[in-house]
């Protein structure tokens, strides 16, 4: 197999590959690193979690809701457990930014990262094997190390990020990551409890026929956006959308395609999450060559003003995005 031109082939275990590309950061001291791995291993415990849901009677709802008002499901809490507590042993991370948390998980330590996460997303498919994933962002902390974490070490805009990406529970599993140069992914093998590389140097396609959306609320949507879903229509593109973000994502990034949560009347400013959703997607689809945007302006250098902020979302292929953007 020929080598990528990060120069490691196909089929290199996760560890190698972050070890080969940590000396690529002049602070590299190992922790970021590190803090990857932390998040490999709880993917992995959530991977078990996820394809025994159904057997152990894991799938449903606790019968809470999450500080989003979404009913919260029995795997949303399991996997937020697992993330946060990978994350506090491995000690890298300071503080954690949870969808299923309402205030900032201060870690007390003298970790230098900052994490934003959603832990399971899309986990009201968990009961009918739709697949789901988690999605996370990677901040430096800005105040001194050691100290009490701070309101601007948590809302950083998301072009701060220093490394970005997903895990994807799907008919396998697959962990896709950015550290600022170029994006790869790595599929789980269960029997041997190892991520090898799959999906080396990963580049969206410029153009794509897939638009993903949820047009139960076309009849709220604004002219603009109505504009360029006739424009994708009378354009031979075909609608594909899961209904499960990472999912959705997941496609368009390998084939093409644009995905789109506008404002809608139940969600003004559109229902995902700026910090643990938008922005980490975000990040991976600009490093393989997309856009994201809110529809009028790039996602990553919103400054957000709270932690659970949502923000509309147009995300996938370059030229797609930016139709739509030069119609609104
Ligand atoms: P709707 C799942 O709840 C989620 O956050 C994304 O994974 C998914 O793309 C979207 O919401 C689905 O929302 O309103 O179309 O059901």
């Amino acid at each position: 197999m020929e080598d990528s031109r990060i120069g490691l082939p196909i089929g290199t275990a996760l560890d190698r590959f972050i070890k080969r590309f940590q000396d690529d950061f002049p602070y590299a001291t190992g922790e970021l690193s590190q803090l990857l791995r932390d998040i490999a291993l709880a993917g992995k415990v959530v991977n078990r979690e996820v394809n025994k849901a159904g057997l152990v009677n894991l799938s449903g709802s606790i019968g809470a809701d999450n500080v989003q008002g979404e009913d919260q499901q029995k795997l949303d809490v399991l996997a937020n457990i697992r993330f946060i507590r990978a994350l506090t042993k491995g000690g890298e991370a300071c503080a954690i930014i949870s969808e299923e948390d309402e205030h900032v998980i201060d870690l007390h330590n003298k970790g230098k990262y900052i994490i934003a996460i959603d832990p399971l997303d899309g986990s009201s498919n968990i009961d009918v094997n739709v697949s789901i994933g988690t999605i996370f962002s990677i901040y430096r902390r800005l105040s001194p190390v050691g100290s009490p974490v701070t309101s601007e070490d948590v809302l950083q805009p998301g072009i701060n990020q220093v490394a970005a990406g997903y895990l994807l529970y799907g008919s396998s599993t697959i962990l896709v990551y950015t550290t600022g140069k170029g994006v790869n992914g790595f599929t789980y093998e269960p029997t041997l409890g190892e991520y090898f590389l799959s999906h080396q140097d990963l580049i969206i396609p410029e153009e794509g026929r897939i638009y993903s959306i949820n047009e139960a609320a076309s009849l709220n949507f604004s002219d603009a956006l109505i504009q360029y879903l006739n424009y994708c229509r009378e354009n031979n593109h075909t609608a594909r959308y899961i209904g499960s973000l990472v999912a959705d994502f997941h496609r368009n990034l390998l084939k093409g395609g644009i995905y789109i949560y506008p404002g809608t009347p139940t969600y003004p400013d559109g229902k995902l999450r700026l910090m643990y959703e938008c922005n980490a997607l975000a990040f991976v689809v600009e490093q393989a060559g997309g856009k994201a945007s809110t529809g009028n302006s790039r996602v990553m250098e919103i400054v957000p003003q709270e932690m659970h902020q949502r923000c509309p979302l147009f995300i996938g292929s370059k030229a797609m995005v930016a139709k739509a953007e030069s119609l609104h």
